[in-house]
């Protein structure tokens, strides 16, 4: 069960999949033997990045703090699977700095904004609709696209199993796994 540390970053829209594809490729390393962790909103925005928002500079330093618990957790020898809108090239280009190039892996859940409002899972999408959100990635505040991303999950082409089985691959060819 020999493996390279190292940092999945996936990127994407909200409701893109990026969360969920994370969950499942961490699992089927846990069942390997692996160990593997996921960070993202859920757990880090409650938490270490409770005093931030979602205005341009709020959102730079969650991810920086992001960047800096992956470099630890690399340290430590975890496979870290972080997913997190991170909406500008600018601050995945920082956070690819912090953690380093060699163990850093973007990774694009690709997916129309019109599919993610449709499925809308915690209706967010809705409530930014009716201007109960300022600044809602997808609908009024902007998403750039990788221009480099080291594999694209395309999930309305896509099924979960298929996206997570194209993770482990890339991993393994990449000598992580
Ligand atoms: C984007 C928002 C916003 C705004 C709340 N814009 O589908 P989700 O709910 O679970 O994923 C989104 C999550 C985004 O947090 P991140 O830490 O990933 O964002 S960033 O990388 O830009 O710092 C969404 C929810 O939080 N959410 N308000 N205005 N997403």
């Amino acid at each position: 069960n020999k493996h390279r540390s190292g940092v999945i970053w996936f990127t994407g829209l909200p409701a893109s999949g990026k969360s969920t594809i994370a969950h499942f490729v961490e699992r089927n390393l846990f069942e390997r033997g692996i160990r593997a962790y996921v960070l993202d909103g859920d757990n880090v925005r409650h938490g270490l990045c409770a005093d931030l928002g979602f205005s341009r500079e709020d959102r730079r330093e969650n991810l920086r703090r992001i960047a800096e618990v992956c470099k630890l957790m690399v340290d430590a020898g975890l496979i870290v699977l972080a997913a997190f809108v991170s909406p500008f090239r600018e601050d995945r280009q920082y956070v690819r700095e912090i953690i380093g190039n060699d163990c850093f892996f973007e990774v694009y859940v690709k997916c129309s904004p019109e599919t993610c409002e449709k499925r809308d899972p915690k209706g967010l999408y809705r409530k930014a609709r009716a201007g109960k959100i300022e600044g809602f990635t997808g609908i009024n505040a902007p998403y750039e696209e990788p221009e480099a991303p080291d594999l694209v999950l395309d999930t309305e082409k896509h099924d979960l199993e298929e996206c997570v089985s194209l993770v482990l691959k890339m991993l393994s060819q990449k000598k992580f796994i």
